[in-house]
C-alpha cells in the first residue's frame, strides 16, 4: 500500500469543497490516514513548488496557495499516486475530464482546487513537509 499527499487548496476550501473531496477519496477506496487545516507560510510554500521557481506563474502561485487554509491529507491505497491523480483530473480544469474533481469544480488552472503528489519521492517530501 502506498500513501500520497493531497491537499485541496484556498479556492476548494473557501467554496466547502472538502467533504466533496473526502468522500470521493473514500468511495474510490483509499484509506484517510491523516488530515488538518493548515495556513501555509510563504517559506513553506516556496519549498513546496521549489520546482516550479522558474516558471512565469511562480508568485502568483506563491501569493495564491497562501491566500487562505488549506486542507492537507495522506491517503493510503493501492497505486495511491496514480489512482489519486487519476480522480484528481488533468492540471487544466480544461482539459480535465467530467468525473475528476477539477473536471466537475474547476474552470481556471490558476485555481485548480486540489493538488496531489506526482511521485512517491514528492509524496514523502510533502509529507513530511506537512506533518512532521
Ligand atoms: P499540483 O502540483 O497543484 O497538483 O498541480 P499539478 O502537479 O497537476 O501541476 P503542476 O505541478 O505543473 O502545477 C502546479 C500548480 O501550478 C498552477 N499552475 C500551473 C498555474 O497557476 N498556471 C499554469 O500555467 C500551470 C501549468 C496549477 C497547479
Amino acid at each position: 500500500m502506498d500513501k500520497t499527499f493531497v491537499m485541496v487548496k484556498p479556492d476548494g476550501y473557501a467554496r466547502g469543497l472538502v467533504g466533496k473531496v473526502v468522500t470521493r477519496f473514500e468511495e474510490k477506496g483509499f484509506r484517510l490516514v491523516d488530515a488538518k487545516v493548515v495556513q501555509l507560510t510563504r517559506e513553506h510554500a516556496e519549498h513546496h513548488y521549489e520546482h516550479l521557481r522558474a516558471k512565469a506563474f511562480f508568485d502568483e502561485l506563491v501569493d495564491f496557495i497562501v491566500s487562505g487554509p488549506v486542507f492537507a491529507m495522506i491517503w493510503e491505497g493501492k497505486d495511491a499516486i496514480k489512482n489519486a491523480r487519476a480522480l484528481i483530473g488533468a492540471t487544466n480544469p480544461s482539459d480535465a475530464l467530467a468525473g475528476t474533481i477539477r473536471g466537475d469544480f474547476a474552470i481556471d488552472v490558476a485555481s485548480n482546487i486540489i493538488h496531489g503528489s506526482d511521485s512517491i519521492e514528492n509524496a514523502e517530501k510533502e509529507i513530511k513537509l506537512f506533518f512532521q
